[in-house]
């Protein structure tokens, strides 16, 4: 039990999602260290939904309105840190949700979409593990696999907690990538269209949030798609961490 008056409740309560997630069986212990990895730069970030990262969750918020067949792509972390938001996320833009994990075989995919199941997502609509598997050319990770009407035949792509292999060969492919990814160092921050460099558990309510408020209204949709160019965007999420460790470095 984590006291609420613990100056690092919230991010010992992220861990704790992930360590209850580990032990139901949703997460792989690859995910414990992946998670290490996203709350250093979480840390580095300060911790909040920067400015970068709303623009990018505009663009992504337009993106998923203008597709013709959005998919979410849901992996064990995913799924332990915010399966009701994601399933709220999926409601929202009409994007299916497939199941999608990089380790492990599909015992876990099954737990996986219990865990959605028992968010509130329909137990029929959620795609992967169902043996209607395609390829997707360019990797060798099981993550080449792809539900036929899912993730390979979707125009617009949501990857949170992403590899960079595959991030690339769905963007090969001519699909438009959206990343969550707090490390805007890393290979998939670098190969989708639109980063948000945010923690899931706050960036995806916000991104259900646009959706909802963007819906219908097109002038606004082409604003936040025009104006954003994902490699400054990455840049600035970089010059916050800059300029955050210059406040509180040796010598501020
Ligand atoms: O469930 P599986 O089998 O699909 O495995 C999932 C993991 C996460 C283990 C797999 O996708 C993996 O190995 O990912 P990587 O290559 O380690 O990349 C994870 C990226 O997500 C890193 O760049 C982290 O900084 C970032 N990250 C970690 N936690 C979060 C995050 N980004 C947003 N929100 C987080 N909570």
């Amino acid at each position: 039990m984590i006291p609420a008056s613990h100056p690092r409740a919230e991010s010992l309560r992220i861990r704790e999602a992930l360590v209850g997630g580990f032990a139901r069986g949703i997460v792989a212990r690859e995910g414990l260290i992946a998670h290490g990895r996203g709350e250093a730069f979480d840390y580095l970030l300060g911790e909040k939904t920067t400015r970068a990262a709303k623009r990018a969750i505009r663009a992504a918020a337009a993106c998923m309105l203008q597709a013709r067949r959005p998919v979410i792509s849901v992996n064990g972390n995913v799924a332990a840190l915010c399966a009701p938001q994601i399933t709220r996320l999926a409601v929202v833009s009409g994007a299916a949700l497939e199941v999608n994990t990089f380790y492990g075989g599909n015992a876990r995919k099954k737990r996986i979409i219990t865990e959605l199941v028992g968010a509130g997502a329909p137990a029929d609509g959620i795609l992967g593990g169902r043996g209607r598997d395609a390829r997707l050319s360019g990797i060798d990770s099981p993550r080449r696999v792809a539900d036929v009407d899912g993730i390979y035949a979707a125009d617009v792509v949501l990857v949170p907690l992403e590899d960079g292999d595959r991030t690339g060969a769905l963007a090969a492919m001519g699909k438009k990538v959206i990343s969550f990814d707090l490390n805007p160092l890393s290979r998939t921050a670098a190969k989708s269209h639109i980063t948000i460099v945010d923690n899931v558990v706050r960036g995806m309510d916000m991104l259900a949030d646009i959706i909802d408020i963007m819906r219908g209204d097109r002038r606004r949709q082409a604003r936040a798609l025009g104006s954003f160019d994902n490699a400054k965007n990455l840049a600035d999420s970089v010059g916050q961490i800059y300029s955050n460790l210059a406040r509180r470095g040796p010598d501020a």
